[in-house]
């Protein structure tokens, strides 16, 4: 609705947040930085089959996932909402699902439910949350895990399955803001049936770009990147601390945190001023700690806004 776009795009700096299974990973695989593609993808990108890959989750332990202390952070920096992973593509759901045992609650000694944890953490500090879900599910019996890309056709069984989990994430963690598809190959009718479903069960949910097939609230622009000229519908920017990966990754050099929140604050207001919303990505760690450089980028960009007016 015209009244939920305009919430939307009031609240137009944002924090997305890649936390799952690879971030316990953290770029490495059998003691060797994995330095081709984003490190979420180190599943693909290192040729790991997925019983290998799915055994990260026996010592996945997260104890230093704080929620309260990421919505905290959210709010010194300016930000107005989080949008936060639920499933990547290697399918290991950060949420307690009925619909597979690859979860954070049944599949780790962890056993907890970090959306959850994070819904009611934003609840309880007036931030809104977003979720991420990826289409594109490696470990999904019959979604094609062996190619590099994946996801040449979703089938039948596996859209069945997409809808359940949507339906659980926008049945058990109160209100979203936005539901941010990731890719997959879907029909023109499965796209269209994941925008309808997610508007029957959340009305004021904005959905982005990429479900495909032109059904969305929202497109999705590059990192730092805006539309040239006039675009008629409401965009966003998602942009990573560092190029090469949105998830935690143990060798990352990071250099100046002066530089890199003057940086990042310069896409802030180039995104922002040509009309867009900014997402600016952290990757924690796999024990659930946020990244004392990336903790102190968001701070200084956060001081930096109060000083000269809020976004
Ligand atoms: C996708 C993922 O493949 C990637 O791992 C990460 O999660 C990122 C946030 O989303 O990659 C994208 C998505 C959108 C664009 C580029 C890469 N885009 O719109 O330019």
């Amino acid at each position: 609705s015209q009244e939920a776009y305009k919430t939307w795009h009031q609240n137009k700096y944002s924090m997305f947040i890649h936390f799952g299974l690879y971030s316990e990973l953290g770029g490495v695989w059998e003691g060797k930085p994995v330095t081709r593609g984003y490190s979420e993808q180190i599943q693909s990108f290192a040729g790991i089959f997925s019983d290998w890959y799915g055994n990260t989750a026996l010592h996945f332990n997260p104890t230093a996932f704080n929620a309260d202390s990421i919505v905290a952070l959210a709010k010194e920096a300016g930000m107005k909402s989080i949008v936060i992973t639920t499933k990547h593509h290697d399918g290991f759901c950060m949420f307690h699902t009925t619909t597979t045992d690859f979860n954070s609650y049944d599949a780790t000694p962890a056993k907890r439910d970090f959306i959850k944890e994070l819904a009611d953490a934003c609840q309880r500090g007036g931030v809104r949350l977003g979720l991420y879900y990826s289409i594109i599910d490696w470990h999904y019996p019959y979604g094609h895990p062996i190619s590099s890309h994946n996801c040449d056709f979703v089938t039948p069984e596996h859209h069945e399955f997409s809808k359940q989990q949507v339906t659980e994430l926008l049945t058990n963690y109160g209100f979203i803001s936005e539901l941010w598809f990731d890719m997959g190959s879907n029909t023109p009718e499965q796209s269209q049936e994941l925008y309808q479903l997610v508007h029957k069960l959340q009305p004021d949910c904005m959905v982005s770009g990429r479900v495909g097939n032109d059904q969305y609230d929202f497109a999705v622009m590059a990192d730092n990147a805006y539309p040239e000229g006039a675009l008629q519908c409401p965009w966003q920017s998602a942009a990573s601390m560092f190029d090469e990966t949105w998830s935690y990754r143990s060798w990352q050099k990071r250099g100046d945190v002066h530089e890199k929140a003057m940086e990042k604050l310069r896409s802030l207001i180039n995104v922002v001023s040509h009309g867009g919303n900014f997402l600016l990505n952290i990757g924690p760690k796999g024990d659930g700690s946020v990244v004392p450089f990336e903790k102190e980028v968001l701070c200084e960009i956060g001081a930096w806004l109060k000083e000269n007016g809020d976004a």
